[in-house]
């Protein structure tokens, strides 16, 4: 099976180096980073750790940098997909498990939950009022998408090549939300979606969404569920949730 580990990267000038040297080696075939036009050098720095990097001429968001991210490792060959956010808040100690879970085919999909416990999360570093938002923001997918996931918001995650060449996920938003509305529309489909523990530190470095980020952030995930569910009781049928066209994951529309 061949893994390949996505960096969504920007500006991880700080905490790419340290990210990078915690992969434990045996655990990848190849990292690709991909720098959203980052203004700190993230892209020259990558390129000295010998990462296959690329970047986007301008800065796109979060979302289009997964498009780009996924893109490169489908087309790389990718067997398993592991985003990590390169902000070294994640242990990337456990990706071996991950990765592991999805080869005995328990799960097409698996996250790293940082919310294990209220102590344990808060006690990292987690504010407040993100361990607030994120309780709310996860109890109402898990109610809505019939899932029981610890959080639906984390930035390591562990994708079967299956699982994203059957979903829309080009279709999906360029901003943050575009992880929800993925794992909205797995659970449509009936991908099997898990999650195991990860210990999170929270620094400044590790967390740079705002409150005001945070909140748009928030309204775009209820809208996403919204979307969830009018598709799933069959009063709407937005594009992402129409069937997937032939070829569509092989397609490049960069
Ligand atoms: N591609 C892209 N990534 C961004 C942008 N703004 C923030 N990010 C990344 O989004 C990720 C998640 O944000 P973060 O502040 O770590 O969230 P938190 O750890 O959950 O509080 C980080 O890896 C950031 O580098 C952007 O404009 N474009
Ligand atoms: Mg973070």
């Amino acid at each position: 099976m061949k893994k390949i580990i996505v960096l969504p990267a920007y500006n991880a000038v700080k905490t790419l180096e340290k990210t990078v040297s915690s992969i434990p080696k045996n655990s990848f075939d190849r990292i690709i980073l991909v720098d959203d036009a980052s203004k700190d050098g993230t892209y020259e720095l990558a390129l000295k750790l010998g990462l296959d990097a690329t970047r986007h001429q301008e800065n796109r968001g979060y979302g289009a940098n997964q498009k780009t991210c996924y893109t490169r490792a489908l087309q790389a060959g990718a067997d398993i997909i592991v985003m990590l956010h390169p902000d070294y808040q994640y242990e990337p100690n456990i990706i071996p498990f991950l990765t592991g879970i999805i080869e005995k085919d328990i799960c097409d999909i698996v996250l790293g939950n940082r919310i294990r416990t209220r102590a344990e999360a808060l006690k990292g570093g987690m504010p407040v009022y993100k361990y607030l938002a994120n309780r709310f923001l996860t109890m109402a997918e898990n109610l809505a998408a019939g899932q029981n996931l610890g959080e639906w918001h984390s930035g390591l995650r562990a994708y079967s090549k299956r699982s994203l060449e059957s979903l829309n996920w080009r279709d999906n938003s360029d901003e943050f939300v575009f992880d929800s509305q993925l794992l909205l529309e797995a659970a449509f489909r009936g991908l099997r979606i898990g999650d195991i523990p990860v210990p999170a530190k929270y620094f400044n470095d590790a967390s740079s969404i705002s409150f005001p980020r945070s909140v748009k952030y928030g309204l775009a995930t209820l809208l996403a569920i919204a979307e969830y569910g009018g598709n799933k009781t069959g009063f709407i049928r937005t594009r992402r949730y129409k069937e997937r066209l032939k070829g569509g994951g092989e397609e490049n529309r960069e």
